[in-house]
């Protein structure tokens, strides 16, 4: 596959550039060691509208002592976002992993022999002080990430049920951790949106899906302030169905709710080479998602969970038989996948009349129109409109008066 990093010169040939017109969140999980790497920032501020942070801003980084707060990494990481024009998705304030020893060993055991009382109290003050410190700088958060059991056999037997998952949270404190932590993290930054994330709950004819979907309904019911849903959408590179899908997404609509694809990587099974239509097969699964964010206002977004094949954490779990799932190759080059969202997100753009004559024509050239809308010369210097005639010019969408 050739290298093409023709998205970091020209920034029509980037998703960004089209996501942006288009409104869309596209975004990336990175930790803020890639802000201060020259390749990797320069590659993330020029492919990517959105960052996450992949661990930085867990709860075993946050508050690694009890009551002791770190927002190094995070603070980098939104800096970088602000100096670049970016938003900052914040990754996640309750997990069963990712947890500091001082709450549970392994985030299932109560082995600190926490009361109710107390773990509520540790609970609300870490979703407090983490989403009060980033109050106006992350703009949504993950609240509770992973919350539902694997197993939801319950839903042969009751279709509206739920079983959730066996960690110290839900074991100690029941159900309200749920609810809690939702209405904490609306105290602590009432404009953020709040979002429920899990994975496995994608496919409407998974069980899981259904009962993600139920549980989202029965927080709805109590009044939770919930904002959104992410579907994680962690695939192979070739099975995700588009019908199974646009059903799931469309359940959330009826809700009033807004859904994001949150950590998608779609794994190749590992080999050391790969044909040109295995890489189209990936490519068509990317589109398949880009479709249904393109087509639904409310899928405000995707996210890939890494910045390229070298940076992604199935590298390092799946022992060697899943690799290259993202959108960027090992030397950063822009996959078949980044050139299909970009082609999906930018015909969008062009064909839907999302812009303004005046910009649809910028969005493909250079070109200085006049009030007639005829083209008068094409420039990278819109200063040099100024020694026109007299008269109102176009160019990059904006007018121009020449006295
Ligand atoms: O990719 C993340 C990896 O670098 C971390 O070590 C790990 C534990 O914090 O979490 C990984 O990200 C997970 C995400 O937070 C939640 N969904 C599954 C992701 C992959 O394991």
């Amino acid at each position: 596959m050739p290298v093409d990093k023709s998205y970091l010169t020209d920034e029509t040939k980037s998703v960004r550039y089209w996501a942006d017109l288009l409104g869309k969140d596209f975004g990336v999980a990175i930790n803020s060691s890639a802000t201060t790497n020259a390749t990797q920032s320069a590659v993330t501020a020029a492919a990517f509208n959105t960052i996450v942070a992949e661990w930085e801003m867990k709860f075993a980084n946050t508050e690694k002592t009890r009551n002791v707060f770190n927002y190094k990494e995070g603070d980098a990481l939104y800096k970088f976002a602000s100096e670049n024009g970016m938003k900052l998705r914040g990754h996640c304030l309750v997990w069963h992993e990712s947890v500091p020893s001082w709450v549970s060993s392994d985030g299932i055991k109560n082995d600190k022999n926490w009361t109710r009382e107390e773990l509520l109290k540790v609970l609300k003050n870490h979703i407090m002080n983490v989403a009060g410190h980033y109050k106006g700088k992350v703009y949504e958060w993950d609240v509770v990430n992973e919350c539902l059991s694997n197993d939801q056999s319950i839903i042969k037997t009751n279709s509206s049920g739920y079983t959730m998952r066996n960690t110290v949270w839900y074991d100690v404190i029941g159900e309200d951790f749920l609810d809690s932590a939702f209405v904490w993290a609306h105290r602590a930054d009432p404009d953020a949106k709040l979002y429920l994330n899990d994975y496995g709950n994608e496919k409407w004819s998974d069980a899981k899906s259904k009962a993600f979907l139920n549980l989202v309904k029965s927080m709805k019911r109590r009044g939770v302030p919930i904002n959104g849903v992410g579907l994680q959408c962690h695939y192979n590179y070739n099975n995700l169905d588009s019908t199974e899908i646009a059903n799931t997404v469309y359940e959330y609509k009826k809700l009033g709710l807004e859904l994001k694809f949150t950590e998608i990587d779609l794994s190749m099974q590992n080999s050391q080479f790969y044909s040109d239509e295995q890489w189209e097969e990936q490519a068509r699964t990317y589109r398949v998602l880009a479709n249904i964010c393109r087509l639904r206002p409310y899928v405000t977004g995707m996210l890939v969970w890494g910045l390229s094949d070298g940076q992604t954490w199935v590298n390092s779990t799946a022992a060697g038989t899943k690799g290259q799932p993202l959108l960027l190759n090992y030397f950063y080059g822009a996959k078949p996948g980044y050139e299909a969202i970009r082609r999906v997100f930018r015909d969008k753009v062009i064909d839907s009349g999302i812009l303004s004559p005046s910009e649809e024509r910028v969005a493909r050239d250079n070109t200085v129109y006049d009030l007639t809308g005829k083209p008068r010369y094409v420039t990278d210097d819109p200063k040099s409109i100024y020694s026109l005639p007299k008269g109102l010019y176009i160019y990059n969408g904006q007018k121009y008066i020449v006295k």
